[in-house]
């Protein structure tokens, strides 16, 4: 069921792809691929440390709650930390914003050469990880505009306007799924080599699959159109897979098919996902592997932000189980 090409056989790493898609751009100076080797090597730190999460007594909360009002897991600030200081060395950043940070953070200003802007959440679906679940590393990449002053409005573009997006997923192995705008590319990390290796390039979605991705329990609580759609499923014999950590739900719909839905709920209005470190790098990979991401009334890409944490309704998978649900959710013109 799985589509992309297979590479066998090969090692072929994180770091020669990148370098191999900057070659492409004549003129380029190499600080996007500087900027790839600190996710890729705050990732391997990461999943070293979401392994001996355990052992080393760091699950659980923090104790502290971030800008959302959501309880920090001990992870959350471990895996924040590790990208920032990871990121922090990167000459050619300007912004660096997270989850659990309230306000981006400036390394310097365009005028000192900070070409581009960095977003990520940076343990997706922690509060899955005390039952040993899957959880990941979320990133888009921007560029900065130097002449726009404040760090929150440089960040504020459309998912379309990302240079790269992508998400590390620490599941039975640890995935590393990339888009810099030319098809999807997915590695997996060979601990014993200490790289990510590619094992399929210009991944594609299935164009369908019956099986939708939903916490079920808040269907009283989702606008009666997402209801409706529920219910066309039930009657067409869909099945349902839900784990409740995006880049564990989002892998498996890029690898077999179906389609993730975060609709508006009572408590949360606008859907509980953020726009920009959570909802813009999942729409761009789904989109670049040839499925759809939408948020009911437009394309997530095309959504202009406000803030840095906006929310954003998600619904994203396959282009005809997409569609489906648009059927039901969108506006009627
Ligand atoms: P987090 O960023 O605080 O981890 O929350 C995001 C997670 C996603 O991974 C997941 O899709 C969703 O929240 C699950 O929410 P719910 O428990 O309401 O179904
Ligand atoms: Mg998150």
């Amino acid at each position: 069921m799985t589509t992309g090409e297979s590479v066998p056989n090969n090692l072929y790493s994180l770091q020669s792809h990148i370098l191999a898609e900057e070659s492409r751009h004549p003129g380029a100076s190499g600080d996007f691929s500087w900027i790839i080797s600190a996710i890729s090597l705050a990732g391997k730190a990461i999943a070293h440390r979401v392994r001996r999460a355990r052992l080393e007594n760091a699950l659980g909360d923090e104790g502290s709650t971030n800008v959302q009002g959501e309880s920090q897991q001990r992870m959350d600030v471990i895996a924040n930390e590790i990208l920032m200081r990871c990121l922090g060395t990167r000459a050619s950043i300007a912004v660096l914003a997270s989850e659990e940070d309230e306000e981006p953070t400036i390394l310097r200003r365009g005028s000192d050469g900070g070409k581009y802007c960095v977003l990520f959440d940076p343990l997706d679906g922690s509060s899955t990880l005390d039952a040993n679940g899957a959880v990941g590393t979320i990133f888009s990449i921007l560029r900065n505009d130097a002449a726009v002053e404040s760090a929150e409005a440089t960040i504020c573009q459309p998912g379309r306007q990302q240079v790269a997006a992508g998400y590390i997923l620490y599941g039975p192995s640890t995935a590393f799924v990339i888009t810099t705008g030319a098809g999807v590319s997915l590695f997996e990390l060979d601990p014993f080599v200490g790289s990510f290796i590619l094992v399929k390039r210009d991944l594609q979605v299935p164009t369908a699959n019956r099986v939708y991705s939903v916490n079920e329990a808040y269907t009283q609580s989702f606008p009666a159109e997402y209801q409706s759609y529920l219910s066309w499923a039930h009657a067409s014999k869909y099945s349902s897979r839900y784990i409740g950590s995006l880049c564990a739900d989002v892998h498996r719909i890029l690898l077999n098919g179906g389609v993730f839905l975060y609709p508006p709920t009572i408590s949360h209005p606008s859907g509980k996902l953020r726009l920009l470190y959570e909802g813009n790098p999942m729409a761009m990979i789904m989109e670049q592997a040839g499925g759809l991401s939408s948020c009911g009334a437009q394309p997530t890409l095309d959504v202009q932000p406000t803030k840095l944490h906006q929310r954003v309704p998600l619904i994203l998978g396959s282009r005809d189980e997409v569609q489906a649900v648009l059927r039901h959710v969108a506006p009627r013109s």
